[in-house]
C-alpha cells in the first residue's frame, strides 16, 4: 500500500546535541557498543547512520513527489559508479558538516580519523565512471528525476601496491565490514536468463513469433544507494544489482545426493557481480564480461518497464515518460534487449517497438581509440543471447536496406555502416548498435565531438545529420572544491557568497580579485597550506620528505601510452640531467608528483610505473640534486587521494597526445582548484583554453590534425631524437641503465618504443614540451604574477560545473525540465 498524506516520521533535528543523541543512539543500537569500547570505526558506522537517517527522510518523499506528480524518469545506465567515500559527501550536501563534526568531537572523538575509517566505493576505472557520479550529484542537485543503474559488485577497482617499484595489485574486500550507505532489496529481484534456443512458431492470429527456451537463469537482485544533492531536498536513487542463484539451485542443493557439486553450481551462478573489470581500454572480449554487461541490461528494463507499467498502460508514452542513457557501449545490449521485451513479451508491433527504442535511447560516447570500442563475436553473441543476435541481424538487415535505398550502388558504405563486422571473425559492433537504436549521441568535449563526426562515426552523422551532438563533461564543485578544498571554498565564500556552489559562473565575480594583493596573498596561503597538508601525507606514507615551497608538478590519471605518463618522464631525466651538469644554477625547486593505475595485462603501462618509481629513487637520493627535484609516485590513487591532490596541485599536467583524450575530467578539478595547466590541444583543454584564456595556461605540441596528417605521411621518431639533445641524453639514460643499474635492460620495450615507432608521438612533442616547462618556471618566479594567473583559472571554470553539463542533457536530450 502506498501511504499518502502526511510524513509519518517525525523529522530528525540537525543541532549538534540531536546529532550527538543519533550518533550515541546509532552506536548501541546499531553497532552494539558503548564510548567506552567503541573504537574509530564504530564511531565511522555511527555516524554514517545518523547521517543516512537524515539523508533517507528524503529519500522516499522525493519518489513520491516523482510518482504524484508523473515525472519523466532519466534512467543513467552505467556499468560504473566511481562514487568515492560518501560520509562527509553527504554531510556536505545536507548542509550538516559542521554540525556533525562538532558533534562528534564533543564526544571526544577524532573528526578526521573518523573519516579515515570509511572505504571509498570503487566501482569504476576512471573518467568514466566518475563522471557517472558526479551526474548523479547534479541530477540530485537539480532536482531531475535521475535514477542511476549499475552493478554492484563484491570486489570494486583493485589497491595498488608498489613493492620495489612495480605495481602489485590485490582485491579491495570492500563490503567486508558492511557497506551503511546501501539497503538490500530482497523483494525486488528478476530472472536473467542465458543460452538455450529460439523456435519460431504462428500464434493464432498468424504472426510469427519468437521464444526463446531452455535457458539458464540467474537472478538479480537490487540494492539501493540514496544519492542526496546539496541542499537535501531532493534525494535520488542508484540501484545496484547482485547476482543470486535461482530457487532450482536452492532445491537442488537440498535435494542433492550431489552436495558440494551443488552448492558449486549455486556459487558459480553468483559469480557474475563479482569484480570490476580493471581493464580500462585494454582488456576485451572476455565471456564474463559480455554476461555482466547483459545481466545489468536485462535486470534494469525489468525495473524500468515495471516502474513504467504501474502508471501506464499506453505504450505509446514510453519516450515521454523515460529517457535510458547509455554511458558508452556497455549497456548498449539495452536496444536488443528493450525490442526483445517489447516485442516477444509484450506482442507489440515490431516497427513501432523500433520507433519506441530509438525515442528513448541515447548514447554517450567516452573514447575514439580502436581497441576500447567494443565488439563482440557473433559465436559468443549465438551462445549466450541467441534471440538478441536475431534481433540485431534483423535491426541491422532493415537499417542497411534503408541506407541501400539512399545511397543506391554504395557497398562500400553498406560494409562500413554495418551493426556486423564481416571481416575476420563477424562481430557485433556495440557502437553501431547503440547508435541505430538512439536518438541522440554525444561526445564528451567539442573536440571529441567533432573528432567523432569526422572520424569513427561519419557515416552516420551524414546519414542523420544532427544526431550527434556534444555535451562537455564537468565536475561536480561540492565533491570538487568545497569538500575537498575547504580554504578555497571559505575565502571564496567570503567575497562572493555561497550561491557559486550551485551557481559555478558566480566564480566570474573572483575576476576583479586577482589584481588585488591581498587577495592573491591570501589565495597563495590557502594554497600553501593545502601543499603542506599533502607533503605531510607524502612524507607519513612514503618516507619522502618535500618541500612545499616547491612548484608541485601534478600528473593523476590511469597510466595508459596515450595519456603520455612517459613524457613526463623524459622531462624529469632531462631536468635532472641539467642539474647535475651544473648543480650551482638557479632552478625553480619543483616536485613532480604521478599517480595512476595500470590495467593489471597492461605491461607497458606497468613498465613504465617502474620507471618513474627508478627515476624517482635516482633523483630523490642524489645529494647534488636535493630540493630542487624530487619525484613522488603516489601509490593507490584513487577518490580519495584525488580529493588530497587536486587542491595541492600548481600545474596540471594533461598532455595526452592530441585527438586521445575524450575529454578528461581531472583538468577541470585542478585548474578548479588554482592550478595552471600544461597541456595540449586536446580534450577539455581546448575549452578550458577558450574560457581561461591562452595567456593563462601553458599549451604546446600538436594538434589533432596535425597528429593525423603525421601519422599518414608515417612517422619516424629518429629524426627529432638526434635533433634535440636533452630527448637524445634522456632516452639514451634509460636505455644504458643508469636508473636500473641491476637490470640495464629493463627498460628496453620503452626505449625502443620511443625509437622506432612511437605512435603516441612523444618525441614529436618534446621540444614544444620543454618550452612549455621553462615558461612554467619563468612565470613561477614570478609569485604575484603565478597567483593572479590563478585566480583567474578559478574565477573561469564556471563552465565546468556538472550542473551545467546535466541541464545541457536534460535540454537537448532527455526533454526534461531543470
Ligand atoms: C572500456 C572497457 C573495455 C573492457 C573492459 C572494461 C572497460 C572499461 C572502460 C572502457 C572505456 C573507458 C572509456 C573512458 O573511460 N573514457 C574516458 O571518459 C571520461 C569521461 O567522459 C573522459 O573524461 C576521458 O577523457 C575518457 O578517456
Amino acid at each position: 500500500m502506498r501511504r499518502v498524506g502526511p510524513p509519518v516520521v517525525k523529522l530528525l533535528d540537525d543541532d549538534v546535541e540531536s546529532i550527538k543523541y543519533s550518533l550515541a543512539s546509532h552506536l548501541l543500537y546499531s553497532v552494539g557498543k558503548e564510548p567506552i569500547s567503541a573504537t574509530a570505526r564504530d564511531w565511522f558506522m555511527a555516524a554514517a547512520y545518523a547521517v543516512r537517517d537524515r539523508v533517507s527522510e528524503h529519500w522516499m518523499p522525493t519518489l513520491n513527489r516523482y510518482y504524484a506528480e508523473d515525472r519523466k524518469r532519466v534512467y543513467y545506465m552505467s556499468m560504473e559508479f566511481l562514487i568515492g567515500r560518501t560520509l562527509s559527501n553527504s554531510m556536505i550536501n545536507l548542509g550538516i558538516y559542521d554540525t556533525v563534526k562538532q558533534a562528534v568531537t564533543d564526544m571526544g572523538v577524532d573528526f578526521d580519523e573518523v573519516l579515515g575509517w570509511e572505504v571509498e566505493a570503487a566501482l569504476g576505472n576512471g573518467g568514466l565512471g566518475r563522471l557517472a557520479a558526479c551526474l548523479l550529484d547534479s541530477m540530485a542537485t537539480l532536482g531531475v528525476p535521475g535514477f542511476g543503474y549499475g552493478i554492484r559488485y563484491d570486489y570494486g577497482m583493485f589497491t595498488q601496491h608498489v613493492e620495489h617499484g612495480w605495481q602489485v595489485e590485490s582485491p579491495e574486500n570492500w563490503l567486508r565490514y558492511g557497506n551503511p550507505w546501501e539497503f538490500a532489496r530482497p523483494g525486488i529481484i528478476y530472472p536473467v536468463r542465458f543460452g538455450g534456443r529460439v523456435v519460431h512458431y504462428k500464434d493464432v492470429l498468424g504472426h510469427t513469433r519468437a521464444q526463446w527456451m531452455d535457458t539458464e537463469e540467474v537472478m538479480a537482485m537490487a540494492y539501493d544507494v540514496p544519492i542526496p544533492g546539496y541542499g537535501g531536498k531532493t534525494v535520488n536513487n542508484l540501484r545496484l544489482w547482485t547476482a543470486k542463484s535461482t530457487r532450482e539451485f536452492d532445491l537442488k542443493y537440498f535435494n542433492a545426493g550431489n552436495y558440494i557439486e551443488a552448492v558449486r553450481d549455486k556459487a558459480e551462478s553468483e559469480t557474475l557481480s563479482k569484480v570490476l573489470y580493471p581493464s580500462d581500454l585494454t582488456d576485451r572480449g572476455k565471456e564474463l564480461r559480455f554476461k555482466q554487461e547483459y545481466f545489468f541490461v536485462a535486470a534494469s528494463i525489468q525495473d524500468i518497464l515495471s516502474r513504467f507499467r504501474k502508471a501506464h498502460s499506453d505504450w505509446d508514452k514510453l519516450p515521454d515518460k523515460v529517457a535510458v542513457q547509455l554511458n558508452d557501449t556497455h549497456p548498449a545490449m539495452v536496444v536488443a534487449e528493450l525490442m526483445r521485451v517489447l516485442v516477444d513479451e509484450y506482442q507489440i508491433d515490431w516497427h513501432r517497438a523500433w520507433a519506441l527504442t530509438r525515442a528513448t535511447c541515447a548514447y554517450t560516447n567516452h573514447t575514439l581509440l580502436p581497441e576500447a570500442l567494443e565488439t563482440w563475436p557473433v559465436d559468443l553473441f549465438q551462445r549466450v543471447l541467441p534471440r538478441h543476435l536475431e534481433i540485431i541481424f534483423q535491426l541491422n538487415h532493415e537499417f542497411l536496406q534503408e541506407v541501400r535505398h539512399r545511397h543506391p550502388g554504395d557497398n562500400d558504405l553498406l560494409r562500413r555502416v554495418s551493426v556486423i563486422a564481416e571481416e575476420g571473425d563477424r562481430r557485433v559492433r556495440m557502437g553501431h548498435l547503440a547508435v541505430i537504436g538512439s536518438h541522440k549521441v554525444n561526445g564528451v568535449a567539442a573536440i571529441h565531438t567533432g573528432l567523432m563526426k569526422s572520424t569513427i562515426f561519419s557515416d552516420f552523422d551524414h546519414l542523420n545529420p544532427g544526431k550527434i551532438n556534444n555535451k562537455t563533461n564537468g565536475v561536480t564543485p561540492r565533491r570538487w572544491l568545497l569538500l575537498s578544498n575547504p580554504g578555497l571554498a571559505a575565502l571564496i565564500s567570503g567575497k562572493i557568497g555561497k550561491d557559486w556552489v550551485i551557481h559555478l559562473d558566480q566564480l566570474k565575480k573572483l575576476e576583479p580579485l586577482a589584481a588585488d594583493a591581498e587577495f592573491r596573498t591570501q589565495f597563495s596561503a590557502v594554497k600553501h597550506a593545502n601543499k603542506v597538508r599533502l607533503a605531510e601525507v607524502i612524507s607519513q606514507r612514503l618516507g619522502v620528505d618535500i618541500n612545499p615551497a616547491s612548484l608541485f608538478d601534478v600528473q593523476i590519471k590511469r597510466i595508459h601510452e596515450y595519456k603520455r605518463q612517459l613524457l613526463n618522464v623524459l622531462h624529469v631525466i632531462s631536468r635532472y640531467s641539467r642539474i647535475r651538469a651544473n648543480p650551482l644554477v638557479d632552478v625553480v625547486p619543483r616536485v613532480v608528483i604521478i599517480g595512476g593505475k595500470a590495467a593489471p595485462g597492461y605491461l607497458l603501462a606497468k613498465l613504465i610505473i617502474k620507471l618513474i618509481n627508478d627515476v624517482a629513487d635516482v633523483v630523490n637520493n642524489d645529494p647534488l640534486v636535493g630540493d630542487k627535484l624530487k619525484v613522488v609516485f603516489v601509490p593507490n590513487y584513487n577518490v580519495s587521494t584525488a580529493e588530497l591532490v587536486m587542491p595541492a596541485a600548481d600545474l596540471s599536467e594533461q598532455i595526452s597526445t592530441a585527438g586521445t583524450e575524450a575529454s578528461g575530467t581531472g583538468n577541470m578539478k585542478m585548474s578548479m582548484n588554482g592550478a595552471l595547466t600544461i597541456g595540449t590541444w586536446d580534450g577539455a583543454n581546448v575549452e578550458i583554453c577558450e574560457e581561461v584564456g591562452e595567456e593563462n595556461m601553458f599549451l604546446f605540441g600538436l594538434t589533432a590534425q596535425e597528429v593525423a596528417r603525421l601519422r599518414i605521411d608515417g612517422y619516424s621518431p629518429r629524426a627529432a631524437i638526434a635533433a634535440n639533445q636533452d630527448l637524445k641524453r634522456a632516452i639514451d639514460l634509460i636505455a644504458s641503465g643508469y636508473f636500473s643499474p641491476d637490470e640495464p635492460e629493463r627498460f628496453g620495450a620503452i626505449v625502443d618504443i620511443l625509437t622506432n615507432s612511437d605512435h603516441y608521438l612523444l618525441t614529436a612533442d618534446f621540444a614544444g614540451y620543454m618550452t612549455a616547462q621553462e615558461r612554467v618556471d619563468e612565470l613561477y618566479r614570478d609569485q604575484p604574477e603565478w597567483n593572479r594567473k590563478a585566480i583567474l583559472n578559478v574565477a573561469r571554470m564556471g563552465k565546468f560545473s556538472s550542473d551545467r553539463t546535466v541541464s545541457e542533457y536534460a535540454r537537448d536530450i532527455w526533454g526534461v525540465p531543470v
